[in-house]
């Protein structure tokens, strides 16, 4: 008698527990996230940081479509979204245009757009962008090789630019930052190309730069990471030095962990951060919607400058004097991705 009793509590508990468990995922906040692929370390931690955020222990239950760098392919998955009928839509847009029919589709149905990282350039049918100022970023790169060349002595620049995947208003932003700078100073680059943000991408542009300006080049901006080690590579076979001891100067934008390792080592001249740790910052805005609130329509994620030596400490930029921190195993040790 005494073990049913045991058994029926058992069962009922389970019961409760169950239907709690319902009730819970009931309350869970869906969230669709249209991601640009995997194509770099960048994107495995903007990613990471859309999964820590969007838990189900945080009360979401995540959406996630990698879309494999294709702009097709990711408006399928926002209109994967508008059928299954989330509370939430994030996309970040591999390209920067082609949005508002698909926008337009996500407002009948009264679904809410965050666009995370990459902008929206012909609509602005969003909520909120979270991201980085990709022109501020390139501008920082020129400043800074104006700044650096100036100390080192080196009086002419010719350089090789890696660019990343065309029509992503990253590439746009750093191209046009730097190139502004460039103009500005009467500098020559030999050469733009795409890169696709992959490291393979980085070392076919870079074998190609290798063998049609042999000589020529004093410098190689990769416009990421990932580029930057294909381009070593590829500087490698070629028998190129490179770094703040070598004959060309080489500089990335993101700063991950593991670029941040070769600049320390002396692989990398500099580095241009662009943090990929926004999805708190769009949890922040989806509360506020979930209050009835209106979040900021733009939020710039903030980030710094890094070299591998302290020739230069500062630039100025938009009449700013920001700081560039020369990388040590304290700074490293401190790095967040
Ligand atoms: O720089 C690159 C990634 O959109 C800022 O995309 C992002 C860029 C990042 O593939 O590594």
């Amino acid at each position: 008698m005494k073990k049913r009793l045991v058994v029926l509590a058992a069962m009922t508990a389970a019961l409760c527990m169950s239907a709690l468990s319902v009730q819970a995922e009931g309350d869970l906040i869906t969230v669709g996230f249209a991601q640009v692929g995997h194509e770099s370390d960048w994107r495995t931690a903007s990613t990471k940081s859309a999964e820590d955020v969007f838990s189900e222990e945080n009360g979401y239950d995540l959406q996630f479509v990698d879309c494999d760098n294709d702009p097709a392919t990711q408006l399928e998955a926002v209109r994967g979204f508008i059928e299954q009928d989330v509370d939430y839509i994030i996309i970040d847009p591999i390209v920067s245009t082609g949005w508002d029919t698909v926008l337009t589709e996500c407002e009948d149905a009264g679904i809410p757009v965050i666009v995370i990282d990459r902008t929206i350039d012909d609509s602005d049918k969003y909520v909120s962008w979270v991201g980085s100022n990709f022109l501020t970023e390139g501008i920082a790169c020129g400043q800074w090789l104006k700044a650096y060349a100036e100390a080192k002595g080196i009086e002419e620049i010719n350089a090789l630019v890696i660019e990343g995947t065309k029509g992503s208003s990253a590439q746009i932003g750093r191209t046009d930052g730097f190139n502004q700078v460039a103009e500005e100073n009467g500098w020559t680059i030999l050469d733009s190309q795409d890169g696709d943000f992959t490291q393979a991408g980085g070392q076919e542009v870079m074998e190609s730069y290798c063998k049609s300006y042999e000589g020529q080049f004093n410098v190689v901006i990769a416009q990421n990471d990932n580029e930057a080690f294909g381009a070593m590579d590829a500087m490698k076979a070629a028998g190129v030095s490179y770094g703040p001891n070598g004959d060309v100067v080489l500089v990335s934008f993101d700063g991950n962990k593991p670029i941040m390792e070769s600049l320390l080592a002396g692989d990398l001249t500099a580095v241009f951060e662009c943090n990929p740790l926004a999805a708190p910052d769009v949890e922040k805005v989806i509360q506020q919607l979930e209050a009835g609130e209106e979040p900021e329509k733009e939020i710039y994620m903030t980030e710094s400058w890094f070299a591998n030596e302290d020739v230069v400490t500062s630039i100025e930029i938009d009449g700013e004097e920001q700081p560039v921190t020369q990388m040590t195993e304290d700074v490293l040790a401190n790095r967040a991705y």
